[in-house]
């Protein structure tokens, strides 16, 4: 991954307290941005039929930490289909069609079928979570997602007995991804995850973030989240999800199998070739944070992985 050097880090990484909103304010704060005109509204996007989610259940997953301003959470991206400058994608995702999109269930499962985009966000009853979100390149933000437990989708694809891992699988379509006009990545981005990760009940699968419909820069209009692991497994606008036996090659471990393994379980002590992963520097925050096993939820995942040598399988 591209890598800043300190001097190189924007000011949007460093949030002016004076400049953090809460939520109610962050609505009356976008309110007076709609008056005068400054920004435009930061998740409108041409044929979002119903911006405001209807969130039912609601919880935190941080112990109260606070949540990252909004701006920094949409202005602050990977998502390398659109650009690998992070400050770039916000604008370069801006006309990214998201309607019609339809996401194909394919391999091992009784139910293989392809489903609209408007059909699954009705599926479940969404919830709010707000989890930590830790990037390899050691930064890491606090998001409120909305959407739904994977493994509930999961259930009404009916895998068979030999659905060992599932495979996501971003868009391709060079036309609206100017990235993928470049050799950073083998596209489409693809990324797996084991069964048993799959069910965890931590990992959803989010339609939006901060109550409403996701923007395209965060992985407009259906993106994974697995907040016990880096960020790059995160995969965004999602297309494809397949049940196999074998372990799927991700593209950043086709692209780097030395830096990026299948698991990239946020672990402290264990260094990335070129850096070490055991602090991180939470967006909005000067001092440094220490990074937590399992990004801090070893109590809900450090069982999937009881015995294995976290060395070995990185
Ligand atoms: N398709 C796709 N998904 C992706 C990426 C990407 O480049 N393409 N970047 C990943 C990385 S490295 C991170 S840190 C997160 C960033 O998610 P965010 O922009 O919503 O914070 O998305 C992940 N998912
Ligand atoms: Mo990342």
């Amino acid at each position: 991954m591209i890598i800043k050097k300190e001097t190189d880090i924007s000011p949007l990484e460093i949030t002016d307290e004076g400049l953090y909103v809460n939520r109610r304010e962050f609505i009356a704060a976008t309110a007076a941005i709609a008056i005068t005109g400054a920004i435009p509204d930061l998740f409108a996007r041409e044929g979002d039929a119903d911006l405001k989610l209807n969130v039912g259940k609601s919880g935190a997953y941080t112990g109260g930490e606070k949540t990252t301003p909004v701006l920094d959470a949409t202005h602050y991206n990977n998502f390398y289909e659109f650009s690998t400058e992070k400050e770039d994608v916000a604008e370069r995702s801006k006309s990214f069609r998201t309607r019609p999109w339809t996401v194909s269930v394919e391999g091992h499962v009784n139910k293989p079928r392809l489903y609209d985009i408007d059909e699954v966000m009705k599926m479940f009853p969404l919830e709010e979570r707000i989890y930590r979100f830790r990037c390899v390149e050691a930064w890491s933000m606090v998001i409120p997602w909305v959407g739904f437990p994977l493994g509930d989708f999961i259930k009404r694809c009916e895998p068979t007995s030999k659905a060992k891992f599932v495979e996501f699988t971003t868009l391709k379509d060079q036309k609206q991804m100017p990235g993928q006009t470049l050799d950073v990545l083998d596209w489409p981005y693809i990324e797996g995850l084991r069964f048993d990760e799959a069910l965890n009940p931590l990992t959803m699968l989010a339609v939006g973030m901060y109550g409403k419909v996701l923007p395209s820069q965060n992985g407009a209009p259906l993106r994974l989240v697995v907040p016990w692991k880096y960020g790059f497994k995160n995969i965004k606008s999602i297309v494809r999800i397949r049940f196999v036996e074998q372990m799927p090659i991700s593209a950043w471990m086709k692209a780097n199998p030395r830096e990026y393994g299948f698991y990239s379980n946020v672990n402290p002590e264990i260094d990335h070739p070129r850096w070490s992963q055991a602090r991180e520097r939470r967006i909005g925050e000067i001092a440094k944070r220490n990074t937590l096993m399992f990004n801090g939820y070893s109590e809900q995942v450090a069982h999937m992985y009881a015995g294995m040598d976290l060395r070995k399988y990185f």
